[in-house]
């Protein structure tokens, strides 16, 4: 089998292993076991100098390749371009971007700098596959220093409708760089849909039959056997002993505007304003790291939040109990099984996301003969495929209230016939099933456009 080439912004540290793991590492651990590989990007540190060349670290049959960045092109092509621009616009939200013509330059400057770093590692019989908007104009800058292997792209975000991506800055230069890949892949057909509007708005049409949708999936049986395990630890006794017999509902995302967490921690508040039979008798827990605190938008969005928990917290809170409780640091992967299936209710509300993997994670952790309930936004690529869930618009407090309490007086027999069907589907649509169907495309595909193809 022929070697693959992951690209991707950032590369795992292979001397960190477990805990630690992103999820892109988690969904690629099977195709990395099964073939060769190489794993490209940035090593996510940022140093005055930036070296031209990669420095190399092999694992068993990986070999991780990672760059540092300059200063600059941290703030212009990661800050700047990448998370102040591309992030909010693919989440449909043009009107929080902020666009500077140096953050585009930047972009444009790391993708090239990469594309010179990578080319001359690669061998003819490579299939490369790049991942998601930080990579955009990757492939096109292969392509002209004359790589003609496979390249594919996975976009893990949303693409949003044509009329908001046209709305952007450079949109027609990305679209025209996506071009230059084999295959295509986004999470959800809606996603797909509007990619190809798009593409073929900007006179891409032909890439447009390049795309398709392949939604992510988890290692659902090993998240499943960790929740199970971690059921019985002294972290998860110590949260079980603390709720003394009450519900638990449980958020568990990166700090992002894109997660909904000031939605939906108005919409606990109003659970509780609303239905007062459950004051006292259920505790959320949010779970929310800090994510891309050197960004303004994210620092105001941890002081809103720092500041609703608190009013809630001092409207409804009994000497005995505390409505909500908020953690803004990571906890450990197998520590968060275990709370997943401790808790009554996941919720998951993002107001826009790719997939939502929490969402799979929830119903995996859960116990089969007494599962939870998914409180789930429409607006999670995840809904496409969690029948069972309740669904919410996460703009609207009420409804996510409503919700709420649907979901703590549901009898077992609703939450087990709810469950069943979503388990079987993320387990069916699993992490080594997804790498398997977009790898399948890729190498399937016909053979790589010619470079020098007008467009
Ligand atoms: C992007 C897209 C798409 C969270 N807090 C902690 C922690 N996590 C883990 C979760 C989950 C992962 O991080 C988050 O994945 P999501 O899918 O929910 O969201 P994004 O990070 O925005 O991911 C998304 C995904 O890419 C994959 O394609 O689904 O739509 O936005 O695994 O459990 N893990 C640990 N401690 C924490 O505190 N250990």
């Amino acid at each position: 089998m022929s070697r693959l080439v992951i690209v991707a912004n950032r590369v795992p540290d292979p001397r960190e292993r477990g805990a630690t793991a992103g999820g892109l590492a988690v969904a690629l651990k099977d195709a990395l076991h099964r073939r060769e590989a190489l794993w490209f990007g940035w090593s996510g540190a940022t140093v005055a100098e930036a070296a031209a060349t990669p420095a190399e670290h092999r694992k068993g049959r990986v070999t991780y390749a990672t760059l540092d960045l300059s200063e600059e092109d941290y703030r212009h092509y990661y800050l700047g371009f990448s998370n102040g621009a591309l992030w909010p616009v693919l989440h449909y939200r043009l009107g929080i971007a902020r666009f500077a013509r140096e953050d585009w330059e930047g972009y444009r400057r790391v993708n090239a700098a990469f594309a010179a770093a990578l080319a001359p590692m690669l061998r003819p019989d490579d299939t490369i596959w790049v991942h998601d908007f930080h990579l955009f104009l990757l492939a096109a800058e292969l392509r002209k220093l004359g790589c003609r292997q496979k390249i594919g792209f996975f976009l893990h975000v949303p693409f949003p409708p044509r009329a908001v991506i046209m709305g952007m800055p450079k949109a027609e230069a990305i679209l025209q760089a996506l071009g230059a890949h084999d295959a295509i892949g986004v999470q959800t057909e809606d996603d797909a849909e509007n990619l190809r509007a798009a593409l073929v708005t900007g006179g891409e049409a032909e890439a447009a039959t390049r795309v398709g949708a392949f939604a992510i999936g988890i290692d659902a049986a090993g998240f499943a056997a960790l929740a199970a395990r971690r059921f019985r630890t002294k972290e998860v006794d110590q949260l079980r002993d603390s709720l003394a017999g009450r519900a638990l509902a449980i958020g568990v995302d990166r700090l992002d505007y894109t997660k909904g967490l000031p939605q939906r921690i108005a919409g606990f508040g109003k659970l509780l304003q609303r239905f007062p039979q459950h004051r006292s008798r259920v505790t959320f827990l949010q779970v929310a790291p800090v994510s891309r605190g050197d960004v303004a938008t994210y620092r105001a969005l941890r002081r809103e939040l720092d500041e609703m928990v608190g009013r809630i917290n001092g409207q409804y809170a009994e000497p005995d109990w505390g409505p909500i409780r908020y953690i803004t640091r990571a906890v450990a992967r197998p520590t968060l099984a275990g709370y997943m299936r401790l808790a009554r209710i996941g919720l998951v509300t993002p107001l826009r996301d790719g997939m939502n993997l929490v969402a799979k994670e929830y119903v995996a952790a859960q116990d089969p003969e007494d599962p939870g309930v998914l409180v789930l936004s429409r607006f999670a690529g995840a809904s496409g495929e969690m029948e069972g869930a309740l669904l919410v618009n996460p703009l609207d407090p009420d409804d996510i209230a409503e919700a709420l309490d649907v979901a703590l007086t549901m009898p077992a027999e609703e939450r087990l016939a709810r469950w069943k069907p979503m388990d079987a589907a993320i387990r069916a649509n699993n992490a080594s099933a997804w790498c398997r169907r977009f790898l399948a495309a890729l190498e399937g595909a016909e053979a790589a456009p010619e470079p020098a193809r007008a467009g």
